[in-house]
């Protein structure tokens, strides 16, 4: 397979030398999305399933993520979708008790390229630090990553915070991560749901149109 050695890379957790593959693979031909999706996104799930089996350590998997994000770092011209124009305010962030923020990166990044002005609220925001936020930027959509089943609930928290305040009516709520999808955004009484970062611009272009 032709991302084996950036697969094996990501998971000894050697950034520079997976920034280098990175690179080389672009220098190929490779495209870009072919690179996250079947060479970073695919070596952090196998890092995933050893971190359960406990193959794999904290220490070990946050090695890994780090050597991800210095891979993705170099892909960040070619993951640019386009270049329209900024008509869109977004206010991300991941939510109370979660760490995880890869996958927030990564969406926050191609929503940047695609013309949405980012607010990046960090990890761990509590449903009151969303909404501040929110009202503080005049944000149109707030986007919240979840990446554990037991942090998915601050999003519902989050969203009857946004009505308490007054400020659901003027802003879209878009939400994905791992154990995320489209019933439960429904749930929620969500705007939409998007499973990966290229859905995440598309569904907030959709819902600005
Ligand atoms: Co964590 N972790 N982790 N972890 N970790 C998972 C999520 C897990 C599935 C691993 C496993 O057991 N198989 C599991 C969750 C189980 C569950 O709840 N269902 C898990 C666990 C259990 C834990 C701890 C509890 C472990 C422990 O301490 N015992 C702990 C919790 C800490 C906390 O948050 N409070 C923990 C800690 C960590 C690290 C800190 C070590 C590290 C995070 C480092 C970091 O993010 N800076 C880490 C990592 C790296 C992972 C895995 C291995 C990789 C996650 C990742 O970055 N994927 C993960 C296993 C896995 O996912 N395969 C795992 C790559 C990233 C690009 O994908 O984030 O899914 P993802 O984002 C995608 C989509 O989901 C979507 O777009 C992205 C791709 O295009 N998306 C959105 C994401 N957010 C979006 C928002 C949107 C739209 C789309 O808004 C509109």
């Amino acid at each position: 397979m032709a991302f084996d050695k950036l697969i094996e890379l990501v998971q000894a957790g050697d950034g520079e030398l997976v920034a280098a593959e990175v690179q080389k693979q672009l220098d190929a031909g490779s495209p870009a999305p072919a690179i996250l999706n079947d060479g970073l996104i695919a070596a952090m799930d196998i890092v995933g399933e050893k971190m359960e089996s406990e193959e794999m350590f904290i220490p070990e998997v946050l090695r890994s993520a780090k050597a991800m994000e210095r891979g993705l770092a170099v892909m960040k011209d070619e993951l640019a979708l386009d270049d329209v124009q900024a008509s869109g305010k977004v206010v991300i962030g991941t939510v109370k008790g979660d760490l995880h923020d890869i996958g927030k990166n990564l969406v926050s990044m191609l929503l940047s390229s695609a013309g949405f002005e980012v607010i990046d609220a960090g990890i761990n925001v509590a449903p009151d630090a969303f909404v501040a936020k929110v009202e503080e930027t005049g944000a149109n959509f707030l986007a919240m990553s979840a990446l554990l089943t037991t942090t998915m609930p601050m999003m519902k928290q989050t969203i009857a915070e946004l009505e308490k305040r007054g400020l659901r009516d003027r802003v879209k709520v878009i939400i994905g991560g791992a154990p995320v999808n489209q019933g439960y955004a429904d749930e929620l009484g969500a705007d939409g749901y998007a499973s990966d970062a290229g859905a995440a611009i598309k569904l907030a272009k959709s819902l600005r149109a």
